[in-house]
């Protein structure tokens, strides 16, 4: 890690989620690696572990949790080493798979607590993203699915949280997002 990632002034922002959520894309977004709404979502590989990107001009220091099942595992373990001084966390859902909803609710509930736990200032914040402008969640309404799961958790957890609907195809929808963490 370089020095420049471990600046103490640096707010410390987490994006968290399954494999798969559109996660590394979103840190593209906010490092404007991607300018430009794309007309075909960009071919990723999965994240190793975290990545961290900083982005000096806003004073930000991005930790984009790799979702796949063995590194969620190893920061739960021990989030005194991953978890602590957060400002900011985003949890990211995808809305358009169906099949891993619930597994994205329980990583949810197991690692809200954590985080809470470990940096009780930190701010949360849920993304409902690859809302793309042209899918239609009338038929399965995932985030109302979602949603309806975890409310009295959350509630129990006294926590306000923001909620944002997001897309690759729609930049500014990343963004704004992203306004609010200063
Ligand atoms: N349809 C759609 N696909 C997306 C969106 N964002 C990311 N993807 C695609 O979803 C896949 C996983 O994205 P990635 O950022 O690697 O997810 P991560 O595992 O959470 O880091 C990639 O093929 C992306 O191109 C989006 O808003 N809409
Ligand atoms: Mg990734």
């Amino acid at each position: 890690m370089s020095n420049e990632m471990n600046r103490e002034d640096l707010i410390k922002v987490i994006l968290m989620g399954l494999e798969n959520a559109g996660k590394t894309t979103i840190v593209d977004v906010l490092t404007d690696k991607i300018r430009f709404n794309q007309l075909t979502p960009p071919d990723m590989s999965p994240t190793k572990n975290i990545e961290r990107s900083v982005i000096s001009e806003r004073n930000l220091v991005v930790w984009d949790f790799g979702g796949q099942e063995v590194y969620r595992n190893e920061y739960l373990a021990d989030p005194e080493t991953y978890l602590r001084s957060i400002s900011f966390a985003f949890y990211v859902i995808d809305v358009q798979d169906y099949y891993r909803l619930f597994n994205s609710i329980m990583y949810f509930m197991t690692v809200l607590p954590i985080i809470v736990r470990n940096s009780p200032d930190a701010e949360i914040n849920i993304l409902f993203n690859k809302t793309d402008p042209n899918f239609d969640p009338t038929k399965k309404n995932l985030k109302q699915m979602f949603l309806d799961k975890v409310e009295s958790f959350i509630q129990g957890h006294k926590k306000s949280i923001k909620i944002f609907d997001t897309s690759i195809f729609n930049l500014n929808s990343i963004k704004s997002a992203f306004n609010h963490v200063k």
